[in-house]
C-alpha cells in the first residue's frame, strides 16, 4: 500500500477481470489505484481504504476492465501487398507451390529490402493503431522481411520507433532465420552463417529482446535452428521459435533445451515436444489466423497441451501472407471456435500466457504491483471477448497509467 500522502489515481465504476487466479476473478463494482505506471490497489470499491490523496479520478461507468492485451507473436514491420497472392491460393494455389515460385515470404522481403525506415514505420503504425483499438498494449514484433543486416536492422528500428512513438509496449524479436533470400539460393548454411554473424551488431544497437527461427522444411532444418539458437545464447538472449506449423521438424523439443520463452504454432507437435516444453516452462502460443487462412485441418493438441499444463498463448501472426489479422479478441474467438479453447483460457491466452510467452512477469492480470496497463470494454462478462466476432468494443486503453485514447 502507498503511503496515505502519495498522490493516486483512481479507477472506479468498474467490473474487473483481474485474471490474477485461476478464474476469471471478476469483481462487479471494483476500483483501482494507480500510482504513475503502477497499479497499487485492485478490490470492490467497498473496501477502498480512506484517507487517500487522490490526484485524478476515472469513472469507468460500470464498464468491464481486463489487463491490456498482449499480442505475443507478430510480424507487424513490412511494406507491400500480398492479397494478389491470397486471391491465388482461394483459386486453388497452395502456400507452398507460391513459395517455392518465388512469391509469398520473398515477395514482402522484395518490398521491404526498397522501403525507408520512415515508411515502414507508417506502415507499421496503422497496424499497431487497429491492434490497440481492440484492447492490445503489449505488442510483439519480429523482423524476418528484410533478410540482410542493414534491412533487418531497419526493420527493427522501425519496430523500437514504434514502441516510442505510440502508447504501446513493443518488444523486438529476430528473426532472421525466417525465409532464404534470393541471394543465397542453394546456400542456406552460408545464410545461417550470416544471421548468426550479424547478431552481434544488432543485439549491441539495442534491437533485439529475443530470437526466433521458423524451422520447417520450407524453411530451416533443426541444425541450422540450433546454430541460431547458440549464436543468441551466446549473448544471453531468449529465443522462441516457429514449431511444428507444417509438418513435425522435433523443433520444439529443440527450442526447448535451449530454455525457449515459446513455440508458436504447433499444429505438428508430439507428444515428446510436448514433455519438453512442459520440462521448460515453455509456451505454446496458438495461432488460430493462420491455420483459418492456410485452411489447416490438423488441429494443435489442446487436450494434452492442457492435460500437461503447458501454458497456452493465443496472438495474431499478423503477417501479410497467412495472417493479415488486425484483432486480437477475433483471435480469442477462433481459439474457442476452431481449437476448443475455453473462454477462460483463451482470455488467459491474450493476456497473462502472452506476457509470460514473451519473458514479461508484470503485465496481464490486475494486481498491485503490475503495470497499470487496462483496457476497458463496453461488455458484461469477459467471456463476450471470445464470443462477439468482426467487433469487440474496446472504448479505452490505458498504458502504464496513462490513458491512451
Ligand atoms: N510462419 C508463418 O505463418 C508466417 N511466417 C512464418 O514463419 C508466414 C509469413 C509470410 O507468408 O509472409
Ligand atoms: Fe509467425
Amino acid at each position: 500500500m502507498p503511503t496515505p500522502s502519495t498522490p493516486l489515481t483512481l479507477w472506479r465504476h468498474a467490473r474487473l477481470a483481474t485474471l490474477a487466479g485461476e478464474g476469471w476473478g471478476l469483481v462487479d463494482d471494483g476500483a483501482l489505484l494507480t500510482q504513475g505506471p503502477r497499479i497499487t490497489w485492485v478490490g470492490p470499491a467497498s473496501q477502498l481504504p480512506a484517507g487517500l490523496d487522490i490526484e485524478a479520478e476515472h469513472d469507468l461507468g460500470g464498464a468491464l476492465v481486463t489487463p491490456g492485451l498482449v499480442d505475443c507473436h507478430t510480424h507487424l514491420v513490412y511494406a507491400g501487398r500480398r492479397s494478389d497472392e491470397a486471391e491465388l491460393r482461394l483459386n486453388g494455389a497452395s502456400y507452398e507451390q507460391i513459395a517455392r515460385a518465388g512469391g509469398g515470404i520473398r515477395s514482402t522481403v522484395a518490398a521491404t529490402r526498397v522501403a525507408g525506415e520512415d515508411e515502414l514505420l507508417r506502415l507499421a503504425t496503422r497496424r499497431a493503431q487497429a491492434l490497440r483499438a481492440q484492447g492490445v498494449t503489449t505488442l510483439e514484433v519480429k523482423s524476418g522481411y528484410g533478410l540482410s543486416q542493414e534491412a533487418e536492422a531497419r526493420c527493427l528500428r522501425a519496430a523500437r520507433r514504434l514502441g516510442d512513438t505510440l502508447d504501446l509496449s513493443v518488444r523486438t524479436t529476430f528473426l532472421g532465420a525466417h525465409a532464404l533470400p534470393p541471394e543465397y539460393e542453394g546456400r542456406s548454411d552460408d545464410y545461417i552463417d550470416a544471421v548468426c554473424a550479424w547478431l552481434p551488431a544488432l543485439h549491441a544497437e539495442g534491437l533485439v529482446d529475443a530470437v526466433d527461427a521458423f524451422c520447417e522444411h520450407l524453411a530451416f532444418s533443426p541444425a541450422q535452428t540450433r546454430r541460431v539458437f547458440e549464436a543468441a545464447r551466446r549473448l544471453g538472449l531468449p529465443v522462441k521459435l516457429h514449431a511444428e506449423q507444417l509438418s513435425d521438424q522435433g523443433g520444439a523439443a529443440l527450442a526447448a533445451s535451449f530454455g525457449a520463452l515459446s513455440c508458436d504454432h504447433l499444429e505438428h507437435l508430439s507428444p515428446d515436444g510436448i514433455a519438453a516444453m512442459r520440462a521448460a516452462g515453455t509456451v505454446a502460443v496458438l495461432l488460430p489466423g493462420a491455420f483459418y487462412m492456410l485452411r489447416e485441418t490438423k488441429l494443435p493438441p489442446i487436450a494434452a497441451l492442457r492435460e500437461a499444463g503447458v501454458p497456452m498463448a493465443v496472438s495474431t501472426d499478423h503477417n501479410p501472407g497467412t495472417s493479415p489479422a488486425l484483432s486480437l479478441p477475433l483471435m480469442a474467438h477462433m481459439a474457442c471456435s476452431f481449437f476448443r479453447l475455453t473462454p477462460l483460457e483463451a482470455v488467459r491466452g491474450i493476456t497473462v500466457h502472452a506476457a509470460r510467452a514473451l519473458g514479461l512477469h508484470d503485465r496481464g492480470t490486475l494486481a498491485a504491483g503490475q503495470r497499470a496497463d487496462l483496457a476497458v470494454w463496453a461488455l458484461d462478462h469477459p467471456n463476450e471477448l471470445c464470443y462477439w466476432f468482426g467487433h469487440t468494443p474496446c472504448t479505452q486503453v490505458v498504458v502504464a497509467g496513462e490513458v491512451s485514447r
